[in-house]
């Protein structure tokens, strides 16, 4: 009899059994192109705004790039080959836009379109299920050049182009497809804290940056239909449910504020293809709302996803914030320093602050696996939609000791984060599958190489030449296990 208890925090439905995983539960883990391919100016493949942006002195953990990242171009099979033995069914990777149109539009590039064809030819070999995603954040610098890129509607279609070159490419082979990665981070870091491309500070700009993604999500959608008619796509958000620091109201209405404006402002958007009200007229008295078109509407309507891809790393707290409050201006942890990431809000809507009752990483990041249940049943509760959790996994430091990585830490938030997504199942909530961020070590955006996540590690580090070999990190074989019994051997 297996009964779930949580050591902090309390919960409010015990259950005396769970329910087993689903025979055909996706068992992942998950990657993208800019952080693990490197190869970035090989074989035709044009620059994207990430190559432009790490060149700028500054920017990342000690000026690292994805020039040579974990060098999975040309390693994919030596990866392919530790998947296969770890026994992984799922395998989430991103494709890199300018690898198959240079300057995001015009000839496509014949080479880049072979690389991905081999990735996934060699993955189905092995019987792992390919999870490809359209976007994750490496938008061609050419486009950024032309028309500002996300900035202009002209994206939309260049977008779409890009997305129907893939479905009738890859269309015969993959089946599950995420249209953007976590669009409210790009977003944001791109256009109000300006840590990522192209590191702008400006509100308005920063909404209707955000109506042209969705735009592009639901045209993505709606041309999958034509090309793909037998597979499943959705895009993928970065959740991170809202708690109230206190039983204050103004707290409660606090949290109420962050999940509106931080969370449903895109899922609703999403499942419903409509703004949430409270945000919508906000906006509006701020002048700050889109411009949205009458024939906008239609199709944010039309394109609707088959699942919610969820990306979950940790809850976040809020409390009241006064009109003369804390902004988004906040710093960051990139560091690795614990304690040094600032309180940021919104003046008059809310503000985070710390939660007494959780751990944190190095980096700062809340340890919850509590909050990956409370946010699957909220987006079930609200959506009716299945989830597919794209992203959960550990960023710390690794050592190597005698040839060996014993990240006992890793597997235990994984293993905490897997009996949470069980708990979910059992309270009725429909979960696809589970992707660990990552397979490898990969490169951290603005973190460098330090912060690892991965189930392999890489040797591959911020400063010097390192032969990038791979060493299978004691989390490997736990996850081995965890697949193999499909859940059972937690
Ligand atoms: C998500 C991104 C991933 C990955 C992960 C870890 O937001 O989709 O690409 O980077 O977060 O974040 P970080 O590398 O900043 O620790």
């Amino acid at each position: 009899m297996s009964t779930s208890i949580i050591k902090k925090g309390g919960i409010a439905l015990i259950h005396e059994k769970l329910k087993a995983f689903p025979k055909e539960f996706l068992w992942g883990a998950a990657s993208s192109a800019y952080q693990v391919e490197g190869a970035w100016n090989e074989d035709g493949k044009g620059l994207s705004i990430w190559d432009k942006f790490v060149r700028i002195p500054g920017k990342t953990f000690k000026g690292t790039t994805g020039d040579v990242a974990v060098d999975h171009y040309h390693r994919y099979k030596e990866d392919i080959a530790l998947m296969a033995e770890m026994g992984l069914k799922a395998y989430r990777f991103s494709v890199a836009w300018t690898r198959i149109f240079p300057n995001g539009h015009g000839e496509v590039n014949q080479k880049g379109l072979d690389f991905y064809n081999r990735l996934i030819d060699e993955l189905l070999k092995h019987n792992i299920e390919p999870i490809l995603t359209i976007y994750h954040w490496d938008l061609p610098q050419a486009l950024q050049d032309e028309y500002g890129g996300w900035e202009s509607r002209k994206i939309v279609e260049d977008f779409k182009n890009y997305c129907v070159t893939l479905f009738k490419e890859f269309g015969d082979r993959v089946k599950y497809w995420v249209t953007l990665n976590e669009q409210n981070i790009f977003t944001r870091f791109g256009y109000q804290t300006a840590m990522h491309p192209p590191g702008l500070k400006d509100n308005r700009l920063f909404y209707q940056v955000n109506h042209h993604a969705n735009l592009a999500n639901a045209i993505a959608i709606q041309e999958f239909r034509k090309y793909v008619p037998d597979g499943k796509i959705g895009p993928s958000f970065a959740y991170s449910p809202a708690y109230a620091a206190t039983s204050k109201p103004e707290d409660v209405l606090a949290a109420e504020n962050a999940e509106e404006f931080a969370s449903h402002w895109w899922l609703d958007v999403y499942a419903w293809g409509t703004y949430p009200k409270v945000a919508w007229e906000y906006l509006e008295r701020q002048g700050m709302a889109p411009k949205v078109l009458e024939s906008d509407v239609t199709l944010l309507k039309e394109g609707k996803p088959d699942f919610l891809g969820i990306n979950y790393y940790q809850t976040t707290t809020f409390e009241k914030n006064p009109l003369d409050g804390v902004t988004m201006e906040g710093r960051f942890n990139n560091t690795g320093k614990r304690g040094t990431m600032e309180d940021t809000g919104i003046p008059g809507l809310f503000k985070t602050v710390a939660n007494e009752y959780l751990e944190k990483t190095n980096w700062d990041w809340n340890i919850d696996p509590t909050g990956l249940r409370i946010a699957l049943r909220r987006i079930a509760d609200r959506y009716h939609l299945p989830v597919l959790i794209t992203e959960n996994g550990l960023g710390e430091y690794d050592k190597v000791e005698n040839g060996t990585i014993n990240d006992d830490y890793r597997i235990e938030y994984i293993r905490t984060h897997i009996k949470a997504v069980q708990e979910a199942i059992t309270d009725g909530v429909e979960v696809l599958g589970y992707c660990v961020w990552s397979f490898t070590d990969l490169l951290s955006w603005l973190n460098g190489f330090q912060k690892r996540y991965g189930l392999v590690y890489v040797n591959q580090h911020e400063e010097g030449e390192h032969d990038l070999r791979r060493i299978k990190k004691k989390s490997f074989y736990w996850y081995k296990r965890v697949i193999e019994s499909n859940g059972e051997d937690l």
